[in-house]
């Protein structure tokens, strides 16, 4: 009976050590073998770019938006005013169904304001607004990134982010160069779903337009108004020269969409 007991005893200690031995000697066997599989896995998602995530196609993507401001004394010298700076920042996430504005096209009320004043008021609370409650647009942008504290922001960057439904794909996105009489940048339907995915990065060169609204080719407030408008059209900048109307696009910034949710 003792050396039953004693046995048992032993079968069950042996067993325990065992089993223990077993879980201590998994955990680094574990950690040994994820690289592999995650190897494995890393070779198995190479042969699969296409297959899609739940993450390529969530409903709701964040986009980390970076403007670089190229607009500096340094690469225009002509008449370069002191304080130059992008303006506020205004516009939509939508879908096809509107248009804020093209090159090619007439200012609304919204983007003449956004063109000559830098304000985008009209633009966000009442273009886009209008928009949003059509179904047409997500969400709207009114970013008041630039102020008048920190003038010296050419060149310069600033971030902010973005929601964009993928319902409602299209960026459309504007800042005026102050100071001008109506010259801005901006994107118009950009878009960042496609295809059936996300975009993991856009990187977009912005070109100067003019809002066809105010006379003047150097780079300071007001000047005559133009009535009717003219379309929103291409400046250059030619080296001693200046300022004046284009027909290739002469690229004074950036925006650079980084998905980051
Ligand atoms: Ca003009």
């Amino acid at each position: 009976m003792n050396i039953s007991k004693l046995s048992l005893l032993t079968l069950l200690t042996l067993t325990l050590f065992f089993v223990g031995g077993c879980e201590s000697t998994n955990d680094p066997d574990d950690k040994v073998v994820d690289p592999v599989d995650t190897t494995g896995q890393q070779n198995n998602d190479t042969t699969k770019q296409d297959t899609l995530t739940p993450y390529d196609t969530a409903d709701v993507a964040t986009y980390e938006l970076t403007i670089h401001n190229d607009w500096s004394a340094a690469t225009h010298p002509m008449d370069f005013p002191s304080d130059a700076h992008f303006s506020f920042l205004g516009g939509a996430t939508h879908n096809s169904d509107v248009s804020f504005w093209k090159p090619g096209g007439t200012v609304t009320p919204g983007m003449q304001e956004m063109a000559e004043t830098g304000n985008v008021t009209i633009l966000a609370d009442e273009e886009v607004q209008k928009a949003i409650e059509e179904g047409t647009a997500y969400s709207k942008v009114f970013e008041k990134i630039y102020t008048p504290e920190k003038p010296a922001i050419a060149p310069g960057v600033r971030t902010t982010t973005l929601e964009i439904h993928k319902s409602h794909p299209l960026v459309t996105l504007v800042t005026m160069l102050g100071a001008s009489p109506d010259w801005f940048v901006g994107v118009s339907g950009l878009p960042l779903f496609e295809g059936g995915k996300w975009k993991a990065s856009v990187e977009v060169n912005l070109p100067l337009y003019d809002g066809g609204t105010r006379e003047g080719w150097i780079p300071v407030m007001g000047g005559p108004e133009i009535i009717p408008p003219n379309p929103i059209s291409l400046i250059t900048y030619t080296p001693g020269q200046g300022y004046g109307s284009a027909t290739e696009p002469h690229i004074v910034g950036r925006m650079v969409f980084k998905r980051v949710q």
